[in-house]
């Protein structure tokens, strides 16, 4: 335990918070809840605790993201009564029992995307998460991008019926971080930590999008899963690794619609690309993360000499979030959406109204991936030679 003796005393009348892990999450989180209270107008925050398993990394890194103090002992923060809100970036395989402890003792919980490893860890936490409602405590999944003006735009558009009713919608996440064969092995690419690779990392932001955005939920499912390197280097030599490199899905909604999925970490010269495309009957919707303050429109209404995708600019302060930030025109970045979640949780937290989204959506999106490994693992259907 690293923490100063004795600890940093409570801010009376903010919400303490501890966050648990300090690296690419970890310090996305934290610079949130270093924001939040700076832009919008939610219950005043304390940043208590970080929490992480290396003592002097932890320490240096909670003087560096604003933190009060700093601990290696994540129990620590379910016994004191100064943090009111715990945030779970750690690896995956911890989601579960973090979580389930922090709401049994009554600390509002905010778990980092995918929700859980599996479906029934998932369960677990719903069932625990309903318990804790029930006690005024309240529950959350970090899908950042839900928290992107331009798709919480979207989505708007979509259900006042700008589109007409959508029949397809494609949702493409791709990276390249592992397209060098040499790339070393890391808690991601290993089922025990991770649960799974692209499919649980990025494929659960895509499915969470088709929730978000449409509200229809998913039928079937077909789906295909690739390891391209099935062995890195890691600290004690050649590492096999155990999870997908990339995945593919069709999936059938309950209004007939039909979404496609491509997620990949192989995808040579993509750094960090989401693209969301939905046509409907009456126009359609395209956005793209490299250019993320704009959502491009097309109306099937207009006459057909002047028809084409025309670009929005999301950033008006009418358009979601934006009366938080800057004047007119004035445009965010990746960031703001972690400090507009912990916003809209602390709004939950204040008001008692339902977390969006929550651990149940969460377990639908968890359900949606097992269905597509499931899916992966039956042999295709073979095409009959020439
Ligand atoms: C790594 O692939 C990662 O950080 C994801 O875990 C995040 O959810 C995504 O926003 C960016 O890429």
């Amino acid at each position: 335990m690293t923490t100063p003796a004795p600890a940093a005393a409570a801010v009376p009348g903010t919400l303490g918070v501890a966050v648990v892990g300090y690296s690419f999450m970890g310090k996305a989180h934290s610079n949130a809840w270093r924001n939040v209270n700076a832009f919008y107008p939610t219950p005043r925050v304390t940043q208590q605790l970080l929490v992480g398993r290396d003592a002097t990394q932890v320490d240096d890194a909670a003087a560096r993201f604003g933190w009060a103090e700093s601990s290696t002992d994540w129990r620590e923060m379910l016994e004191r009564d100064d943090i009111h809100i715990v945030d779970i970036c750690a690896p995956g395989h911890l989601h579960a029992e973090l979580a389930i402890a922090a709401l049994e003792a009554d600390k509002h919980v905010i778990v980092e995307k995918p929700l859980a490893n599996s479906v029934a860890e998932a369960e677990l936490m719903v069932a625990a998460a309903v318990a804790a409602r029930s006690r005024g405590v309240q529950s959350m999944v970090g899908f950042n991008y839900r928290r992107l003006p331009a798709l919480a735009l979207a989505r708007t558009l979509i259900s006042d019926g700008r589109v007409g009713d959508v029949r397809q919608i494609r949702v493409s996440y791709l990276q390249d971080w592992l397209a060098d064969e040499r790339a070393a092995m890391s808690w991601r690419l290993r089922k025990a930590s991770a649960g799974s690779g692209a499919l649980g990392d990025l494929a659960s932001h895509a499915v969470d999008q088709v929730a978000f955005l449409l509200g229809d939920p998913v039928a079937s499912v077909s789906g295909t899963v690739n390891t391209f390197v099935t062995e890195r280097p890691g600290p004690a030599g050649l590492e096999q690794v155990t999870v997908d490199d990339a995945a593919w899905a069709t999936l059938r909604l309950a209004s007939g619609a039909v979404a496609s999925l491509e997620v990949s970490r192989f995808a040579t010269g993509r750094k960090n690309s989401l693209q969301i495309e939905i046509y409907g009957s009456r126009g359609g919707l395209r956005f793209d993360l490299e250019h993320l303050n704009e959502l491009q429109y097309f109306d099937s209404g207009t006459p057909a000499e002047l028809q084409g995708y025309s670009k929005i600019l999301v950033t008006e302060p009418s358009h979601p979030y934006l009366g938080a930030w800057w004047p007119a025109g004035h445009t965010l970045g990746w960031d703001h959406t972690f400090t507009s979640q912990a916003a809209d949780f602390l709004t939950a937290i204040d008001s008692g109204t339902p977390t969006s989204p929550s651990f149940e959506d969460g377990l639908a999106t968890q359900r949606v991936l097992a269905a597509v490994e499931a899916s992966a693992a039956q042999a295709g259907t073979a095409v009959a030679p020439a």
